[in-house]
């Protein structure tokens, strides 16, 4: 999605030259596109931003995104945000190699467009079962800030995307996620991977022979997944073995495992959790 100049306050990066990526570390979105970016082997410049810093919900990057949200890609001064919609632009900016086969030109926007409905969930099971939330992520301040700094318009019009932002984060603030609301982000994975799997029944790919863009979005879910301890081999067995090998893959392999601070502070979460009787499969009753 291309936002209109009015959308934008921070004006200095309309006069920007080449590709440009906003993005962070960790976040399942940037993973995406810096694995497209790595298989094109395209020139781009790093911006990276800190979440935990908080540095996505500052003056200067809400004036960039009002959705305060990473990814966001500069493109010769013309901003693009939402990492499936930012895949198909840059497909029309480097069709070669082509990671959307001809025969899904029409449809791919509307397939994409399933992962990123589950785009919440993924928060949810990512805060619940991966991260340790000792301190509300976003304090009342900082939603106040969300709130007020940037257009709050996207093509023009006041942003409901960013409402359901802030909603999301209050949530965290009044009490966290539930076990009911786990299990229900969970059951919605559950069933986009039975999906899959039978996708991958015949084919290397979820689109047929060919590696597309859709195999670049479900394989950060599905890693995200096991990594928060879902049960993806015992459940999903092809779907566990084409993101084993997609692992594999020198464009691939540096955005599916944790960065090694976050990696031990996960692990040490998660073992807690497991040691409380409340891992992924305990709370959702998935047998392993
Ligand atoms: N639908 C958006 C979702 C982007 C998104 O939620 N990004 C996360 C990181 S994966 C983010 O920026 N979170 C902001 C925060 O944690 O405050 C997209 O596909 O780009």
């Amino acid at each position: 999605m291309q936002l209109s100049e009015r959308d934008i306050t921070t004006r200095e990066v309309l006069d920007w030259k080449g590709i440009h990526l906003f993005h962070a570390p960790g976040s399942s979105c940037s993973q995406k596109v810096r694995i497209y970016l790595n298989i094109k082997d395209v020139e781009w410049t790093s911006h990276p931003v800190n979440l935990m810093l908080k540095e996505n919900i500052s003056s200067y990057y809400l004036g960039i995104n009002p959705r305060g949200l990473v990814p966001c890609l500069i493109d010769d001064g013309a901003v693009h945000i939402e990492s499936n919609d930012i895949l198909v632009h840059l497909e029309s900016r480097f069709p070669e190699p082509s990671l959307i086969p001809a025969e899904h030109n029409d449809s791919v926007s509307d397939l994409l467009r399933h992962e990123d409905n589950l785009h919440m969930a993924l928060r949810t099971v990512t805060f619940r079962f991966m991260m340790p939330t000792d301190e509300p992520p976003k304090t009342a301040q900082d939603l106040e800030r969300y709130a007020n700094q940037g257009s709050g318009t996207v093509g023009g019009v006041a942003d409901a995307a960013r409402d359901r932002e802030i909603a999301f984060w209050r949530n965290m603030l009044d009490g966290g996620i539930s076990d009911e609301a786990a299990r229900a982000a969970v059951a919605e994975f559950r069933a986009a991977f039975e999906d899959l799997e039978q996708r991958l029944a015949g084919s290397s790919y979820i689109l047929g022979n060919q590696l597309s863009v859709l195999d670049i979005a479900w394989v950060i879910y599905v890693n995200r997944l096991a990594l928060a301890g879902y049960p993806l081999e015992h459940l999903h067995p092809r779907l566990a073995a084409w993101a084993a090998t997609l692992k594999s893959d020198p464009a691939f392999a540096p955005e599916m495992a944790l960065p090694p601070p976050f990696a031990a502070r996960v692990a040490a979460h998660q073992e807690a959790l497991a040691q409380a009787g409340r891992s992924l499969s305990e709370v959702c009753g998935l047998t392993t």
